[in-house]
């Protein structure tokens, strides 16, 4: 049980769950693993999530229930709630034998971060808290260094110091990105690959990048970098610009609404499925020794041709509802990202499940039935914004 300066969070309770809590919604469903594993599997697991209210801490929550750890999650204050993606496994505080752990902390603030580890006593920590919006970190260029950069340095020592008192080893993975690239110096990229970013974000990543590999090397920690190219799902934040077609594209289908504004069509990515992707990350921390990964489906595609399959799907016409607006595009734009996967297949054995069109097909089925409760709604006359 964690002791010290933490008392675990209750999530308040909410009468309507969340619409796209996952357990409604066809192919987001928790999965098993069944996996060779190199740690004692006796003794159960605790493992960190930091960002385990977004996208990837969701299913990576729900991966790492599922093999029986103690699950521990940080999560900052916020005026609104900010836990819909995880409501669903959510167990309250009053429940005895409880597998997951709600904590308020910062990944900006040291002394949370190294208060939590101490209380929790990690095997394993996922840092994957950042301001992960690439356009917005234009926006915000010091918040997002100060999340993405600095706040991988302030757990790493965090975890340092832990180890450095109390003699434990933790395994810890950091959410390296392939905007890193940016002006990618070779196609497919791979982990040899120079570093190019194009972004305040970029940027930081590279920091909280090599800031990891350091502390590898200077300091012999389990610390491994997951190299992640784009993966989706239909827990995406909805202004990425998968979920923003595909939310956009449903809506338009039931006439919720008519236009869809974008940016810059002729960018490519590697877009796969995220609950493949957390996979990787735990089969990096499971290796004897820690090393960096390109996590990559080896496909890439444009923005273009990924419009063009949702609206397809749906008996749409882009050209009837896409409007280009110059407000999305960026100051510096990554045009081309491919992953080589082939050392986390060799290494990992990981290969993705979901491809492109299993991904536009879960991603739509999840946004028509959000739209057709939105519509539903409407319908019976009931206010849609929030408010008292
Ligand atoms: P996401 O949905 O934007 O989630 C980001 C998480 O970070 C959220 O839980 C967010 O909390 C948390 N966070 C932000 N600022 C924080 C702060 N100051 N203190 C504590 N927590 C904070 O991102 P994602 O798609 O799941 O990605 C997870 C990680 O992988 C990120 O580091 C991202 O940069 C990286 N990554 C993502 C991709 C991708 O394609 N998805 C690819 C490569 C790397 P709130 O919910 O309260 O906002
Ligand atoms: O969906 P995006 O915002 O993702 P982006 O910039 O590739 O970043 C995502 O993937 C990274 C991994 O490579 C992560 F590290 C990062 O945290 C994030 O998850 O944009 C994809 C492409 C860009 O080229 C953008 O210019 O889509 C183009 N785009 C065109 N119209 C748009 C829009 N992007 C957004 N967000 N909104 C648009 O209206």
């Amino acid at each position: 049980m964690p002791s010290g300066c933490f008392l675990p969070l209750p999530i308040p309770f909410r009468e309507t769950p969340g619409a796209d809590t996952p357990d409604r919604l066809s192919g987001d469903q928790p999965r098993t693993h069944e996996h060779r594993m190199n740690t004692d599997q006796t003794k159960q697991r605790t493992a960190l999530i930091t960002g385990i209210t977004g996208q990837d801490g969701s299913y990576l929550a729900e991966f790492l229930l599922a093999k029986d750890y103690q699950v521990h999650g940080l999560i900052r204050r916020s005026s609104t709630f900010n836990t819909r993606r995880i409501d669903h496994i959510y167990e309250d505080i009053h429940e005895r034998g409880r597998h997951l752990t709600l904590h308020y902390a910062d990944i900006t603030d040291a002394n949370s971060l190294a208060c939590l580890i101490r209380a929790i006593e990690p095997d394993e920590v996922y840092n994957l808290a950042a301001q992960s919006h690439v356009r917005v970190s234009f926006d915000m260029p010091i918040f997002t260094a100060e999340t993405a950069a600095m706040g991988a340095l302030k757990l790493l020592e965090a975890v340092r110091e832990y180890e450095k008192n109390q003699g434990k080893r933790v395994r810890y993975y950091q959410a390296s990105s392939s905007e890193m690239y940016g002006k990618v110096r070779e196609t497919p990229q791979s982990e040899e690959t120079p570093f190019h970013p194009r972004s305040p974000y970029g940027c930081a990543k590279v920091f909280a990048h090599w800031a990891t590999v350091n502390y590898r090397e200077s300091y012999d920690m389990h610390c491994s970098c997951g190299i992640l190219f784009n993966h989706e799902s239909p827990r995406r934040g909805e202004t990425f610009v998968t979920r923003k077609i595909t939310r956009a594209a449903c809506r338009i289908k039931l006439g919720l609404q008519d236009k869809l504004y974008l940016g810059n069509l002729d960018a490519q990515r590697d877009w796969g499925f995220a609950g493949d992707y957390v996979e990787a990350m735990w089969l990096m921390l499971q290796q004897e020794q820690p090393d960096d990964y390109v996590i990559a489906t080896g496909q890439s595609t444009s923005v273009r041709d990924f419009l063009q399959r949702v609206f397809s799907s749906l008996d749409l016409d882009p050209d009837q509802h896409v409007v280009i607006d110059p407000r999305y595009y960026r100051p510096a734009e990554v045009d081309l990202l491919l992953g080589d996967p082939s050392r986390a297949k060799e290494h990992l054995g990981w290969t993705p499940k979901v491809d492109l069109d299993g991904l536009v097909r879960m991603m739509v089925d999840s946004d028509m039935e959000l739209a057709r409760r939105e519509e539903t709604l409407r319908k019976a006359g009931h206010a849609l914004r929030g408010g008292a």
